[in-house]
């Protein structure tokens, strides 16, 4: 069995202190928080920045830069920086973390294509995606593509056409989000028997659907993204107590389902990953 690469999103960009108290904030508790779920299982971390004072999120090459830094120096997880940010934030604002080489990292984000946010736009124009897919190329960086609605799926495939991406793909489905596909099986099947063969994938699931999508994903052999961005609750009405223990709860299910999980090293070679030397 594909031993399953378990990615831990710690914080994201919409989240306050006042939904949950468990949510990290400066860099300091944001790197803790990726060096607590890495210890329970994750072997990538999914990192969106917040202003140290404000708690509001950035895309401050500076404040990736210590997150990052602080990461690495405890850990091998694999990093993988937002490109997303948030809603209402330029392209040029978004880039910065992946243009700055003291962030460097292995892996960013790449949204492949417009969707609705709730009550807001998330902008991902065909311009800003080749754009970014760009930048990561030339430094080296390994886009994780991430797919709100079924139509993302050609838009990157363009993107291959056009030389910007390649192959081999790895996709991120991230159902459930109010405006995107929604967080059912059914969706996570579609959104598989569309991509190119040889591709890796992983899915998030927003709120309640991040349980039932990430175990149909150890199932159907795939990945799994977890962590406090996508849902905050371990279960209805409980919220987690910080990442971890949603990470350890997908270790545990994987290891009753027959998957093992993956190593950080392991989790490179099946992404196609240098090995940091
Ligand atoms: N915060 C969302 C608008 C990403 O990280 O690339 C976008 C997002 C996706 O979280
Ligand atoms: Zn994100």
């Amino acid at each position: 069995m594909t031993p399953l690469i378990i990615t831990c999103a710690v914080v994201g960009a919409e989240l306050t202190r006042e939904q949950t108290p468990y949510l990290p904030l400066t860099p300091a508790e944001i790197a803790d928080e990726c060096l607590r779920a890495a210890e329970a299982g994750a072997a990538m971390v999914h990192i969106h920045a917040r202003d140290p004072l404000t708690g509001e999120p950035t895309q401050s090459a500076d404040v990736y830069a210590e997150i990052v830094a602080r990461v690495r120096a405890r850990s091998d997880v694999i990093v993988q920086i937002s490109s997303g940010g948030a809603v209402g934030m330029s392209a040029a604002e978004r880039l910065q973390p992946v243009l700055d080489e003291r962030v460097a990292p292995e892996m960013a984000s790449l949204t492949a294509g417009t969707v609705n946010f709730g009550d807001g736009v998330f902008w991902n124009s065909a311009e800003l995606m080749r754009d970014f897919a760009r930048a990561m190329t030339a430094r080296g960086i390994k886009p994780e593509i991430e797919v709100f609605d079924l139509g993302h799926i050609a838009n990157a495939l363009r993107l291959v056409k056009e030389g910007l991406l390649h192959p081999p793909l790895h996709f991120d489905f991230v159902l459930g989000v109010p405006g995107g596909l929604p967080g059912e099986i059914r969706h996570l099947v579609q959104c598989v028997a569309e991509i190119p063969p040889g591709s890796t994938w992983s899915v998030a699931g927003v709120g309640r659907s991040q349980l039932p999508l990430n175990t149909a994903a150890i199932l159907m052999g795939g990945h799994v993204r977890t962590g406090l961005e996508d849902n905050i609750y371990y279960r209805r009405g409980v919220l987690s107590e910080g990442n971890a223990p949603l990470v350890a709860r997908i270790v545990r299910l994987a290891e009753e389902l027959g998957r093992p999980v993956a190593t950080p090293a392991q989790a490179r070679e099946l992404l196609g990953l240098a090995v940091p030397g």
